[in-house]
């Protein structure tokens, strides 16, 4: 059974609930956060959830990871669709990550139905709003599991 999984939150997300309610609901990330340590409780696993505005703080947080954390989820905000450093990031430290978007990215713009992140991730979950954290924290846990 893994000890820990590490939620990662990128750019903007700690704006949830203030702003654009119609995009991104009302839910603000303190509230996920909340709903993910007690859906983790439950599922008995720790859970670390943290959010950075900037490409640098993520790498570190997904570096770091490596000795900590059994799998990540990453809702890498708008870096989802332009960073290469991001995707190498999750490469290297080898551990299996599940993309994540409150939004559904592909029913939106063109320049956010590509993804970096897609092609190094076990799965992707969006469109779901914040329930989509808690559908991700079962997911990856049944990859877990499944050794697969
Ligand atoms: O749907 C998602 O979760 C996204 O990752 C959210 C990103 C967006 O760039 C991705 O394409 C999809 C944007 C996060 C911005 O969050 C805000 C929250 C409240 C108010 C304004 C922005």
């Amino acid at each position: 059974m893994p000890s820990s999984i590490l939620i990662l939150n990128g750019p903007n997300l700690n704006l949830l609930g203030t702003r654009q309610p119609e995009v991104y609901g009302r839910t603000t990330l303190a509230d996920i956060e909340v709903m993910c340590k007690t859906h983790a409780k439950q599922r008995g696993v720790r859970v670390e959830f943290t959010q950075s505005n900037h490409e640098g703080g993520l790498i570190d947080a997904i570096h770091a990871a490596r000795a900590t954390h059994s799998g990540i989820i990453l809702n890498a905000g708008a870096y989802t669709h332009s960073s290469i450093a991001l995707m190498d990031a999750i490469s290297s430290v080898e551990l299996p990550t599940i993309e994540l978007h409150l939004s559904n990215i592909h029913a939106r713009e063109d320049f956010r139905h590509q993804s970096y992140i897609a092609r190094v991730a076990v799965g992707v979950i969006c469109g779901f709003g914040a329930a989509g954290y808690t559908l991700a924290i079962d997911a990856l846990l049944g990859h877990l599991e499944r050794g697969s």
